[in-house]
């Protein structure tokens, strides 16, 4: 591990020193006085739980005068609203930030412990479902870092994104309990809970200077109580707020109905309420119209907007300031609501006039958007909506109201542009669509990577973009180094910081300075020992857990992401099938040894994406065990694929696939962590793969594929996959085994509706794209042959990954959007007075 010596900060006494000594004291006192164990009796979970709290007291002080100043300063604020926070265990990366991960090691084993089963014993707070939770966690990261006042608001799910099991091939679902044993990380402040109401219906009255009012009168109220957790900066003294709220009753009884003997009722509606933030929805890129989302959203929304307005009464500033003082990032439409709650709170509950309340409003959101695919974008059931939040829809009537009279003017005469642009989709069954009314409540706009950004205003933005072109920008995504080189890839990071420094971690363009080292070949073994190393340690991880050996000299091919037909698992599947196929027809072929490994979670409804999971482990089951193979293949589906996983896999990844159908990937992140990592990337021109190719250049990249525009002429040109299939003799031997039930002992049914999607449909082009993936496939075969130009090809991924860092992105959105300067924390020393 890099060791950090963190330089700025002040703040040991005998109790929350750094040292050695002081650790295992401080460990043993936690768990005596908190865990109330001795060690004889303590169990794993004891022991983590300990260390969790060391570590924890030791970021106390950081954490609260940053509180302190913040509220002392009262500085410009950024607020990151979002749905999910994909956070990943905390305690590795809380050690990095602190300095102390060396340390605690020692004082660890000094214990006789292991600090790496320990790590292993935390449940990560799966509070997401892929790239857009994860890059929330990662955005907070930076803004810590970078030292920005910061708040990160969402929701406590009581079960977060479900734990995978694989069952005969197919993906079961288990709820993940993730709260079970304690979290130490968090800190509740029921002191500061505050009531979201839900239903009812509006009144108006005059107030007492005789203006017209409304008044919104509930059907039920709930209360939402925050659950605070520090985010530290790395080597900063910066530790920011992601506070997340739990839904509960107002009363524990509501003793009316008690009274009148409905002990039932009135217990059924307190958990009623809390049923509101039990469960993460696990739907990736599509959503449901269910009510309990929308409820969801309102009520982190809700409890977040009030609890800014109450921490500026803290700071003693007016209202009328909120947009002066934050800027809030819509991300994605799921707290989009945001818009309309927000104008409440300062029509009805602050008396402020519409323009005024307007001008607030929208100079206060900025919305992000997350993907193009249509399924995802949310709608909701104008009758739902209304009996869930009937001011708010007033509210959004009179917002449409006001915009649909300025498309009027700028393009008089057009009535489908209206009707195209209109906060109400009335083209059948009503729907408010929530996307149009994050374009029209923020002032500025922005998709996720160039193409994205530049899709988004030629198509699903493409009104938006004719009427407001000036709020539209983009800002590639980015992921932090902390969690997914420093944390998860020591032997790496070690490499580097002895050959460039450790100025690489909090500044990524410095890594371009490993190419100095490039025509070094004692560097290029090392870092090439580097990657069969963390290989190694793969290997067995998947010997131990699956009993399947696989040869840490293979080339590692990984595909890690959730399970989606446009992410085109499924392709890479039909090359393992070819491969299988050649080898069969020519057992002595002299291919490349693979192993391919795949994880990701499929959406508990999306049935093609689960008949994907189960034709990976159906090949799995034929070409692992086929002594015709003679081991060259071997194929493993890593179940239960999550954060902390992820952090294995990237470091030991080879291959990087990133086949998207072009133009359905906003961006992908997953391909960043990997070609930090070292990993070479096969990929379309898709998200931010195009700009990875830019990064690293085309000669250290394998491009196939049809382009976005290319896509797009295909399908415009009439498509028909069974061409592709009558016309290439591999793909049609494929196909055809699947379809005999080579790989389903014979049940040529059971893959029947996947081929049928690929034959008659092919929405994602998966043959239209099958010959130029494996041509490509098969020149990386060829490549990885030659280690030595491999390694070179491998560390210039590395060494040009600097602007994929988050801190990159988030300097960006500082910069473009949020203009909200950093503030320095000073830390003085502990003592009891302080406070
Ligand atoms: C996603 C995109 O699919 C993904 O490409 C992007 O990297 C990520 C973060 O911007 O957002 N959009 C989306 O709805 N999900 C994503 O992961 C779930």
């Amino acid at each position: 591990m890099v060791n950090i010596v963190p330089n700025n900060i002040q703040l040991e006494d005998d109790r929350t020193g750094m040292t050695v000594s002081i650790l295992k004291r401080a460990f043993l006192d936690n768990l005596f006085y908190v865990q109330a164990k001795f060690p004889k009796i303590a169990t794993k979970n004891d022991y983590y739980m300990a260390l969790a709290y060391t570590v924890r007291d030791r970021l106390v002080n950081r954490w609260l005068n940053t509180e302190r100043t913040y509220i002392e300063k009262a500085p410009r604020t950024v607020v990151y609203l979002s749905a999910e926070f994909l956070l990943g265990p905390h305690l590795g990366n809380n050690l990095i930030s602190l300095g102390l991960y060396n340390v605690a090691k020692q004082a660890i084993e000094e214990l006789g412990l292991n600090l790496a089963d320990l790590l292993e014993q935390e449940e990560e707070p799966g509070l997401g479902n892929g790239g857009l939770g994860r890059l929330a966690a990662c955005y907070i990261d930076s803004l810590a870092t970078l030292e920005i006042p910061a708040i990160g608001y969402g929701i406590r799910y009581e079960y977060g994104i479900f734990d995978q099991q694989i069952k005969d091939g197919w993906q079961v679902e288990i709820t993940d309990k993730w709260l079970q044993y304690g979290n130490p990380w968090e800190v509740a402040r029921p002191e500061a809970s505050l009531e979201v109401k839900f239903g009812g219906h509006t009144e108006t009255y005059t107030d007492e200077f005789d203006r017209y009012r409304v008044r919104w009168v509930p059907y039920k109220v709930v209360k939402g109580v925050p659950y605070d957790t520090p985010i530290l900066g790395f080597q900063a003294n910066t530790a920011n707020t992601l506070r997340l709220w739990k839904a509960e009753a107002p009363e524990s009884f509501d003793f009316e109905a008690f009274n009148k003997g409905d002990y039932f009722g009135a217990v059924h509606e307190k958990s009623d309420s809390e049923n509101i933030t039990k469960v993460l929805y696990p739907n990736d890129e599509s959503y449901q119209g269910k009510q309990l989302r929308l409820e969801q959203q309102y009520f982190f929304v809700s409890c977040s907007l009030q609890d800014a307005i109450r921490l500026m009464k803290l700071q003693n500033l007016a209202p009328e300031r909120f947009h002066e003082q934050y800027a809030i990032q819509l991300n994605d439409t799921h707290p989009t609501i945001a818009v309309a709650a927000l104008m409440r709170l300062l029509l009805d509950e602050y008396g402020f006039d519409w323009d005024r309340a307007w001008n607030i409003t929208t100079n206060t959101f900025a919305y992000t958007n997350h993907t193009l695919l249509p399924e995802a974008l949310e709608r909701w059931p104008l009758e739902m909506f209304g009996n869930l939040l009937p001011r708010h829809l007033e509210i959004i009537y009179e917002i449409n109201r006001r915009f649909l009279d300025r498309v009027r003017i700028k393009f008089p005469d057009e009535i489908d542009r209206l009707r195209r642009m209109s906060i109400i989709d009335e083209s059948g069954e009503r729907y408010i669509r929530m996307a149009h009314l994050a374009c029209i409540g923020s002032h500025a706009i922005n998709g996720v990577a160039e193409l994205h950004s530049e899709l988004l205003k030629k198509t699903i933005l493409h009104d938006f973009y004719e009427m407001y072109p000036e709020k539209f920008t983009n800002v590639t995504n980015g992921v932090t180094p902390r969690r997914f080189i420093v944390l998860s890839n020591p032997r790496l990071a070690n490499l580097i910081t002895d050959r460039i420094g450790d100025g690489w971690i909090k500044n990524l363009d410095e890594l371009r300075k490993l190419e100095n080292f490039i025509e070094d070949s004692g560097f290029r073994q090392e870092f090439a020992g580097v990657k069969r190393a963390v290989k190694r340690d793969l290997a067995e991880q998947i010997r131990d857990n699956y009993g399947i050996d696989i040869d840490p000299d293979s080339l590692f091919d990984i595909q890690a992401k959730r399970i989606h037909e446009y992410k085109r698992q499924h392709l890479n599947a039909l090359h393992i099938i070819t491969l299988y196929n050649r080898l069969k027809a020519d057992p002595n072929l002299d291919i490349t040894p693979r192993t391919f490994l795949f994880g990701g979670k499929a959406a508990p409804g999306y049935y093609m994406a689960k008949l994907i999971i189960k034709l990976i482990n159906s090949i799995a089951d034929v070409v692992n065990h086929d002594p015709d193979i003679r081991g060259r293949l071997k194929v493993v589906f890593l179940k239960d694929y999550n954060v902390k996983f992820a952090q294995r896999i990237y470091p030991a990844a080879d291959l990087s696939e990133q086949i998207s159908t072009a133009g359905k990937e906003a961006s992908g992140t997953g391909n960043m962590k990997f070609s930090m990592n070292g990993a070479l990337t096969i990929g379309t021109l898709d998200g931010a793969n195009i700009e990875i190719r830019e990064e690293v250049g085309a000669e250290n990249f394998f491009l196939f594929g049809l382009t976005a525009e290319q896509v797009l002429a295909l399908k415009a040109s009439g498509y028909n996959p069974r061409d592709y299939y009558e016309s290439n003799p591999e793909l049609k031997l494929a196909i055809d085994r699947l379809d005999s039930g080579f790989f389903s002992r014979g049940d040529g049914d059971l893959f029947r509706p996947l081929l049928d999607a690929l034959m008659y449909q092919d929405d994602y082009l998966v043959l239209a794209d099958y010959a130029s993936y494996v041509e490509c496939q098969d020149r990386v075969g060829q490549a990885y042959r030659d280690s030595d130009r491999w390694t070179r090809m491998s560390i210039l991924n590395v060494d040009r990954m600097g602007k994929f860092s988050s801190d990159r992105s988030i300097r960006e959105y500082l910069q473009k959007i949020w203009k909200v300067p950093p503030v320095e924390i000073q830390v003085p020393e502990y003592t009891q007075s302080n406070g």
